[in-house]
């Protein structure tokens, strides 16, 4: 994942439309896990990355190892998002993939403050950056918008409902933004992995080590770089080609809690 950049030392020509010169990719939450091999699979696929989180130091490895650039950022910060912003000369691909969950409990019982957290971090967060640098994506005469979503963004599941409510919200952003860009040069799509073996569960249980665990047990999960293959993929078709929504399931899973487990 956060193995040094080995791909072209020029970016992606400029194709029809496009600002010429190297193309800029900024990744949210890239201090580890999805955003982390992210920001590495676009390095190595000719992208100039701009780092986003607030751990800085671990973002500071991450951005060294892939040959990129690390900027402070709080998506829940509206000051900290115009900072990233105004300190960008250009952005062509903004990969919003800061978020989260945090607890599984029924909405019965469930902590209205676990629910805003997601709603920030994941809904809020997503829209703050999308708004900012939604004019240097115009702007790049090509720009594209990749959101990392998740399987919680289609199938309700019980615990799930604050993750659910914020995935699903992330997701209606998402394919508005796409059908009001209709007509600019801004292409706009939502990835939704299922299980993907990173500290995500680590953080919702809250640093339960064994139920976390407990997650991926008996069966082969995605890896944040599959992931990021995924958003390289994307973020590499021609222009012309936007792939909208994109579900990204283990072969060991057919649906949010349906999962083939051996052992
Ligand atoms: C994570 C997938 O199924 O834990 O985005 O909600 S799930």
């Amino acid at each position: 994942m956060t193995g040094p950049v080995t791909g072209p030392e020029t970016g992606p020509g400029p194709g029809p439309g496009q600002v010429a010169g190297r193309r800029v990719a900024v990744v949210t939450g890239a201090s580890s896990g999805i955003g982390a091999a992210t920001a590495c699979a676009l390095a190595r696929a000719g992208f100039d990355v701009v780092l986003g989180a607030r751990r800085a130091d671990k973002l500071a490895e991450v951005a060294a190892a892939c040959g990129g650039t690390a900027v402070a950022l709080d998506v829940t910060d509206q000051d900290s998002v115009d900072a990233l912003a105004a300190g960008l000369g250009r952005c062509d691909l903004l990969v919003n993939n800061a978020g989260g969950a945090l607890g599984a409990d029924p909405v019965a019982s469930a902590a209205v403050e676990d629910w805003r957290w997601m709603y920030e971090t994941n809904v809020l967060g997503t829209l703050r950056v999308t708004q900012a640098l939604l004019p240097h994506l115009v702007a790049s005469g090509d720009g594209q918008v990749i959101t990392i979503g998740s399987v919680a963004a289609r199938e309700p599941y019980g615990g799930g409902g604050g993750y659910n409510a914020a995935k699903h919200g992330v997701a209606a952003l998402s394919r508005v933004l796409r059908i009001e860009l209709l007509g600019q040069p801004v292409r706009v799509c939502q990835i939704d992995p299922g299980m993907v073996r990173t500290d995500f569960s680590l953080v919702r249980f809250r640093g339960d080590r064994a139920r976390a665990d407990a997650v991926y047990a008996g069966a082969r999960p995605l890896t944040a770089d599959d992931v990021a293959d995924t958003v390289a993929w994307v973020a590499t078709r021609p222009a012309h080609v936007n792939v909208d929504q994109l579900l990204l399931l283990a072969r060991d899973q057919t649906s949010a809690q349906v999962v083939h487990r051996t052992g």
